[in-house]
């Protein structure tokens, strides 16, 4: 059983998360997403549009989404993939080398990112229809 763990805010989630997470869930046989709490989103510059109950809601809908837990810290990376007993780290790789430090203890891997889609450009074309 390998186990696979990515951390995200996934807001108004769309193909390129999804996409993003049918990659992951790929790369072995059980997949967690550490969902960025509004709190750490606060700590990342962002605000999301959903809620984290939305949008644990909308991920634990996915076929291959196993686990949902919460991100609340920029360092609980390394405590998660010991407590989970996780083989494999995956970001997009907008997030490219960011996280190899982990490499001691997991494989990291960084897959394409999606181009052409962002919740910012999602909310962005919402704020221009609704004007
Ligand atoms: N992603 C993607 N293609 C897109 C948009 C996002 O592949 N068009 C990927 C990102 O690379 C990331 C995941 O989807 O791996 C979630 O993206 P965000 O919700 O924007 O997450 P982010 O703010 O990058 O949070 O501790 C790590 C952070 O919590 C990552």
């Amino acid at each position: 059983m390998k186990r696979v763990l990515t951390y995200g805010t996934y807001d108004t989630l769309h193909y390129g998360h999804i996409r993003l997470l049918q990659r992951a869930r790929a790369l072995g046989d059980y997949l967690i997403v550490a969902l960025s709490t509004d709190e750490f989103n606060a700590l990342k510059g962002k605000k999301a549009f959903h809620t984290w109950e939305e949008r644990k809601a909308h991920l634990e809908a996915l076929r291959f989404v196993d686990l949902v837990i919460a991100e609340n810290t920029w360092e609980q990376k390394r405590d998660d993939i010991r407590l989970y007993h996780v083989d494999i780290f995956t970001m997009g790789s907008d997030w490219e080398g960011k996280f190899d430090e982990l490499s001691d203890i997991c494989e990291v891997m960084y897959l394409p990112r999606t181009e052409g889609i962002s919740s910012t450009m999602i909310r962005n074309t919402l704020d221009n229809a609704a004007s």
